[in-house]
């Protein structure tokens, strides 16, 4: 159940508790491709549209732009122990030497002394300088106990105060919670209208494991385009909110915090208007019903993943991932 705060603006913010105790801002801003603009985004999310919440990683190639935009926020009178700050740990860095110095690094690129939020990014260890798609070696085996013992020790020595995953399956998360002494607190996702991955966030929920939702409105190139949804479109226009809000609001009523990402100052602020309004429940459940997406190689209409991470993971010729459906544990 989501929990309202206050910003210093006075905008009303929900938030959801986590199993540490701490709480995650029901949205945040997301970074991903956000380039050298992401400096001014942060900036602009933290100083005029109230976000205390930034998604980053160190595969995004911006955490030394959004520390800057960070600090100029601290600067300007935000308190660090108001912010929310996420990073994840890449694929290169799946074995547990390497897990503490790429927080370090992580956390020299953010000028930050510590996390919120660390997430494994995706659960396949990639040799270093691996292509995409991989070349036969590219994807090697993960010591998934070891790298969870040292995204502990993380927690303990107060580097990072939540730990969790990314992009896992019921297999790895039943896995991991059987050997985690601490819990992972937060499961990100990809889910919008066109993604629900219902399985999964059920079964995070029995487990009291948060959600967060990427790519909340259907991600960027490539992805599928759910502004322009004609069922969106029309909640929106009924509701008179933008069809942005309408699917972030969708996200958040399903219980997950949500972090879609925009450069557009505009945009990064009428995302965030999502708070003292609610989606109607037939409008909440016309969202879930979207039409599917068809599926010319199934001849059938199907939910469907943006980022199966076929190009960064699959070899068809020379495994461990032969197929997408390798990657996601035949569970889709
Ligand atoms: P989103 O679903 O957030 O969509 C972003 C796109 O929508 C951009 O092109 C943006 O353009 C546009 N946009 C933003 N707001 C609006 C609006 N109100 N109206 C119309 N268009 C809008 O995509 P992402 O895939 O980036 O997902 C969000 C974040 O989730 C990422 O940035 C990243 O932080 C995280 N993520 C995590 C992953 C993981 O593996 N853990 C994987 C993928 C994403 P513009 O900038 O011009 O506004
Ligand atoms: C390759 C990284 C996908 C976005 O998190």
């Amino acid at each position: 159940m989501a929990q309202a705060t206050f910003t210093a603006e006075d905008q009303k913010i929900e938030s959801f508790r986590l199993l540490s105790g701490h709480t995650i801002p029901a949205i945040g801003l997301g970074t991903w491709r956000s380039g050298s603009q992401a400096d001014n985004s942060v900036k602009i999310a933290l100083l005029e549209g109230g976000y205390r919440h930034i998604d980053t990683a160190w595969e995004y190639g911006v955490q030394e732009s959004v520390g800057h935009g960070v600090k100029a926020a601290i600067h300007a009178g935000v308190e660090r122990r108001d912010l929310f700050i996420t990073s994840k740990l890449w694929c290169t860095e799946l074995s547990p030497e390497r897990v503490r110095p790429a927080l370090l690094n992580t956390l020299q690129q953010l000028q930050l002394e510590y996390l919120d939020l660390y997430l494994i990014h995706w659960p396949f260890r990639l040799a270093d300088g691996a292509s995409r798609p991989p070349k036969p070696g590219d994807v090697q085996e993960m010591d998934m106990e070891g790298v969870w013992r040292e995204m502990e020790g993380l927690v303990k020595d107060k580097l990072v105060r939540d730990i969790g995953v990314c992009n896992f399956t019921l297999k790895k998360m039943n896995k991991l919670l059987g050997f985690a002494e601490t819990m992972p607190s937060v499961c990100q996702m990809e889910m919008h209208p066109g993604w629900r991955n219902d399985k999964m966030l059920e079964a995070c929920k029995q487990n009291g494991i948060h959600v967060t939702a990427y790519s909340p409105l259907g991600s960027q190139e490539g992805g599928r385009d759910l502004i322009h949804d004609e069922t969106v479109d029309r909640i929106a226009k009924k509701l008179n909110k933008t069809p942005g809000q309408v699917l972030v609001k969708w996200a958040i009523q399903r219980g997950t915090s949500v972090v879609p990402k925009s450069n557009n100052p505009d945009r990064i602020k009428e995302n965030i208007k999502v708070f003292g309004w609610e989606l109607p429940q037939e409008d909440f459940q016309a969202l879930c019903n979207i039409p599917d997406q068809f599926c010319f190689v199934a001849f059938f209409f199907l939910q469907k993943r943006v980022l199966h991470g076929e190009q960064l993971f699959v070899n068809k010729n020379a495994g461990p991932l032969r197929s997408v459906a390798d990657v996601w544990d035949h569970e889709d």
